[in-house]
């Protein structure tokens, strides 16, 4: 059997979308009325090379139905909502997290090197987004794995700035190197001993502001780095979305995503991947600079997407105890 998830405004148009695709014969195997986001149905057609009974449909329509249902739960944009569920049809798994993974490797990228070390690594993003904490973070990790770390600022705008990550760098025993300018900054780059790590901090940017994102260009584009967009979790999805197209100007290659333990809905994450084309690479969820940072797997993420989360309704709603519970038991490594 072919299986088949298809979503419309309502039941007349989900059914003949079924049959234009499926053809007469499809059988339909859930439906779910998702009030003013109309209705999704999954249906099976039967075909020769696949060998699948129903009682095995039903269950990969049931780990669809979950997949579907954390995506809504996330705040997940529709587009990349269907994206999913299509592929994950495809996967014809009864095992829900195996299929979501699945499926969320396929549609993403996942960045599956270790930090590389050949290339300096430049973290960007909005304000307070958790950047500098993340060079420190990645740092920490670099130097348990006995790597030799330069930190490097670009960040010399901000009151304090420099401080913070020399306050990181005394506690990692790491040197710090400030850059006030793109030519500085690729004449520190070059005095650093090729085997060493170099980890670049750089003053926030508003997205909207095109002063801003031309300023962070002219560092980018003056060494040749790998451009990691550092963003928090828990962002509306659509919001994050034109943030990540803004940052588009840069060229992110890689994502970092910081405040996973401040975040319940995690849709943004999903459209910030899509519109930027780059790669999940690290997440965050701790202030704390010591294994404070995770690398990203398609497993992990199905994993945290699939975490019963309530959401209250009304404060009445409200346990004491809400989401903290479920993000305590997370494994984030
Ligand atoms: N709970 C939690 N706090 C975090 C996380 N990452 C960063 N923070 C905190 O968020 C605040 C801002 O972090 P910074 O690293 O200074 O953010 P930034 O993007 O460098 O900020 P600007 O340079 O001012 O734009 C700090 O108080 C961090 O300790 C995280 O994953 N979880
Ligand atoms: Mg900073």
């Amino acid at each position: 059997m072919r299986l088949k998830t298809f979503q419309a405004p309502n039941m007349s148009e989900a059914m003949k979308l079924v049959r234009d695709e499926l053809g007469e014969d499809a059988i339909i195997v859930s439906t779910t009325d998702n009030g003013s986001n109309g209705v999704r149905i999954t249906a099976a057609v039967e075909t020769p090379d696949l060998d699948l009974d129903f009682a095995e449909t039903t269950s990969e329509s049931n780990a669809i139905d979950q997949i579907c249902d954390a995506l809504e739960r996330h705040g997940t944009p529709q587009t990349v909502t269907d994206r999913l569920l299509n592929t994950a049809t495809t996967l014809a798994s009864n095992d829900t997290i195996q299929t979501f993974a699945g499926a969320l490797d396929l549609v993403f990228e996942f960045a599956t090197s270790d930090q590389p070390t050949d290339r300096p690594m430049m973290l960007f993003g909005p304000p307070g987004a958790g950047k500098t904490s993340a060079v420190a973070k990645l740092a920490a990790r670099a130097v348990v794995n006995r790597t030799q770390v330069t930190l490097v600022t670009t960040d010399t705008l901000r009151a304090g700035a420099v401080q913070q990550i020399e306050a990181y760098g005394d506690r990692l025993k790491l040197p710090v190197k400030t850059a006030k300018s793109p030519a500085e900054l690729a004449s520190v780059v070059d005095s650093v001993a090729p085997d060493q790590l170099v980890l670049i901090d750089t003053t926030s940017v508003n997205p909207y502001s095109s002063e801003d994102l031309e300023r962070l260009s002219t560092y980018a584009d003056a060494i040749d780095a790998e451009r990691l967009l550092t963003i928090n979790a828990g962002r509306d999805a659509l919001e994050a979305r034109e943030i990540a197209i803004a940052f588009q100007a840069i060229g992110p290659r890689r994502l970092i995503f910081t405040g996973m333990d401040m975040s319940r809905r995690l849709g943004s994450l999903l459209a910030i991947a899509d519109a930027s084309q780059a790669a999940f690479s690290e997440m965050c969820h701790t202030p704390e600079i010591v294994d404070g940072i995770h690398r990203i797997n398609p497993v992990k993420l199905a994993r945290l997407l699939l975490e019963h989360v309530q959401i209250p309704t009304t404060q009445n709603e409200r346990r004491p105890d809400l989401g903290v519970a479920d993000r305590q038991a997370t494994s984030w490594k």
